[in-house]
């Protein structure tokens, strides 16, 4: 499998909590390459573009609201095969369904607030980066 990238948000919820710190961690020991990464914080613009694809699901509203109210660590990874081993990395979408050890288990709060985004596939992995981060900014 050849090396790829993938795309990660860690959200509103793991920042305010101060899991910023744990989080790369368990990532960095997995084997990713952080090659872009940054604090920002999206507007209701850019949530409602971003997860444009969930506008008619009934938690639309709740989720562009969760992720606008404070600030996220946007962030580029690398590795062989990095879409998929981050999604096994972060865990079922529904922390109480999330595998032992998995960042989603052990940080996310609620199926809403789950604490990291990674993309699920490469394409949307493109898409996701060129959102967040100029060809400047990925190294
Ligand atoms: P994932 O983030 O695992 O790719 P997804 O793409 O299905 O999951 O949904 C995007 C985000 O929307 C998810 O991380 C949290 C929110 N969400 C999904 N299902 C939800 C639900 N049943 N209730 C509340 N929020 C939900
Ligand atoms: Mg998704």
């Amino acid at each position: 499998m050849a090396e790829n990238r993938t795309f990660t948000m860690l959200k509103p919820d793991a920042v305010e909590k101060g899991h910023i710190g744990g989080i790369l961690e368990q990532i960095n020991a997995s084997g990713f390459r952080i090659v872009a990464m940054k604090l920002t914080q999206m507007t209701k613009h850019d949530a409602e573009t971003f997860y444009a694809v969930h506008n008619e699901r009934p938690f639309f509203g709740e989720l562009v609201e969760f992720m606008t109210r404070g600030p996220i660590v946007a962030a580029v990874l690398e590795k062989e095969n990095a879409v998929e081993d981050f999604r096994t990395l972060i865990g079922a979408t529904n922390p109480a369904e999330a595998a032992e050890g998995t960042i989603r288990k052990k940080f996310a709060t609620s199926v809403g607030e789950n604490a990291v985004h990674g993309s699920d596939s490469e394409e949307n992995a493109a898409i996701e980066a060129a959102f967040h981060f100029s060809g400047r900014e990925m190294f």
